[in-house]
């Protein structure tokens, strides 16, 4: 009897999901990915039991796109400051995002409110965005494909304005996703077991911290994440884009930090790493003219955005890169986890993730990350996490954790003439950043004043790059954002 092969994938119809390669069956090519595709195999979203996951997205709020509104559910604004927020008013029950573009002339008007803001030549619909990586409408025949298929709902938490986000906001935005009170709101009836956040600022979270606001600040999602994870809502966060550190909160005891990889699984080029990271799997690399950029670049993140340049205009798509970007991967792999088994507690949904996790993959030309080589680089357990995100075997770890196995992998090697051209261009051994085009964000925790867009107490988008896609075109090199 001949050998039979089995299916190994499921194949949404949605027409961008050939783009989607961050969805994609881990296989011979892209051996980054998390395997989506055959995770989906197992679960597509759909409880054994229960009422479906929630997965409560903390950002700039969302837009009105044909493939989220059916996913989403009624969430809440926690954008306190009514000239950030753009509303036109503070906390409110619309989690809409009405854009966070910032023009040079604003800024240069309005240097009280907006000094220590980068400019935003178009809004970046960063919420949408995650969002539609978590839980767009799958095997529609439209659009894009999610992670999730199709069911896990989303929660809009809008925590980020203009500018960014206030921390006090974004301890509001979880706490309340998570189902926990919070003064001059109502209660959350659909409390989120998964929050994903893709902001961060380059601080400590040193609960005593010399700097009282940023101590504060510390303590401040110290405790949220404490009562949280005693709530049993897993929190998810992006580990920043400044090729340093691991920003705040990633940062924080409780948080399960997540930083980005190449399509090749080799740490992105922008992406923060250190011990406190838990996981890595792409999110994106793109090309923003940096050294090796020619080389090396893939296409970044395609997913749902809109086309408005200022206001929300018509839902569209888009590619976007960012550890941002590689979170929501990590949260709709837990999200899919309980819906495996909805009795995973917190600390297993963090040991599940890690132990299922593929081993980081050896690229001899960029070496090791090391303190001396951050730009892209080969990942290691002590600077990007247990490995890579595996979603599949996560999903098999969920069906049984304590007889979970991982399986006998051996690490992958990668080598190619354009890792070669690459290497020559940096020069062997790698001398460290090279890349003057990526700049921190802002937030310098020094920098003392308590508050405003570059205090300790804001915190900005964790988005390198997004650029619409125009219909039936291929991703175009993306224009830097900030
Ligand atoms: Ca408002
Ligand atoms: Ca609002
Ligand atoms: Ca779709």
């Amino acid at each position: 009897m001949p050998r039979r092969e089995q299916p190994l994938a499921v194949r949404p119809s949605d027409p961008r999901f050939d783009q989607q390669w961050w969805l994609f069956a881990h296989g011979a090519v892209q051996h980054g990915v998390a395997g989506f595709e055959t995770a989906w195999l197992r679960n597509r979203g759909l409880p054994v039991s229960g009422p479906a996951p929630v997965v409560a997205v903390l950002d700039s709020g969302i837009t009105s796109h044909p493939e989220l509104n059916a996913r989403l559910l009624p969430g809440y604004d926690f954008v306190s400051d009514t000239e950030y927020a753009n509303d036109g008013d503070g906390r409110d029950a619309d989690p809409s995002d009405p854009g966070n573009w910032l023009s040079a002339a604003e800024q240069a008007a309005r240097p009280d409110k907006y000094g220590g803001c980068p400019p935003v030549p178009r809004s970046t619909w960063h919420g949408t965005a995650i969002a539609g990586q978590i839980a767009a409408v799958t095997d529609n025949g439209v659009g894009v494909a999610a992670a999730t298929w199709q069911g896990v709902s989303v929660l809009p938490v809008r925590v980020a304005g203009r500018c960014g986000a206030a921390v006090a906001d974004v301890v509001a935005g979880m706490r309340w996703a998570g189902g926990l009170p919070v003064d001059g709101a109502p209660p959350n009836p659909y409390p989120a077991r998964v929050v994903v956040l893709g902001y961060g600022a380059a601080a400590s979270c040193d609960a005593n911290d010399p700097d009282p606001a940023a101590r504060d600040a510390a303590r401040s999602y110290r405790q949220a994440l404490r009562e949280l994870r005693a709530a049993g809502v897993f929190v998810v966060v992006g580990a920043g884009n400044g090729r340093g550190a691991v920003q705040r909160p990633a940062n924080c005891p409780g948080a399960f930090a997540v930083t980005a990889t190449h399509r090749d699984g080799y740490k992105a080029n922008y992406a923060n790493l250190g011990l406190e990271v838990a996981l890595a799997t792409p999110g994106g690399d793109v090309d923003n003219g940096a050294t090796c950029d020619r080389e090396l670049a893939d296409s970044g993140i395609v997913t749902t955005s809109d086309l408005g340049a200022t206001s929300p205009a018509a839902a569209g798509y888009a590619a976007a890169a960012g550890t941002s970007f590689a979170a929501p991967a990590v949260a709709a792999t837990a999200a899919l986890m309980l819906a495996v088994n909805p009795a995973l507690t917190v600390d297993q949904l963090a040991d599940g993730l890690r132990r299922s996790a593929r081993p980081h993959v050896g690229v001899p030309p960029l070496g090791a990350c090391a303190a001396d080589n951050k730009g892209r680089c080969g990942c290691t357990t002590t600077t990007c996490g247990a490995g890579l995100l595996d979603a599949d075997e996560a999903l098999r770890y969920a069906a049984a954790p304590s007889a979970y196995v991982a399986p006998p992998r051996s690490t992958v090697v990668l080598d190619s003439e354009p890792l070669q051209r690459c290497a020559a261009l940096l020069g062997r051994p790698p001398v460290g950043p090279v890349d003057p085009g990526i700049t921190p964000p802002p937030g310098d925790p020094d920098a003392g004043s308590g508050g405003g867009a570059t205090g300790p107490l804001w915190i900005v988008a964790l988005a390198l790059a997004t650029v619409a896609l125009r219909r039936h075109r291929p991703a175009a090199p993306c224009n830097r954002e900030r």
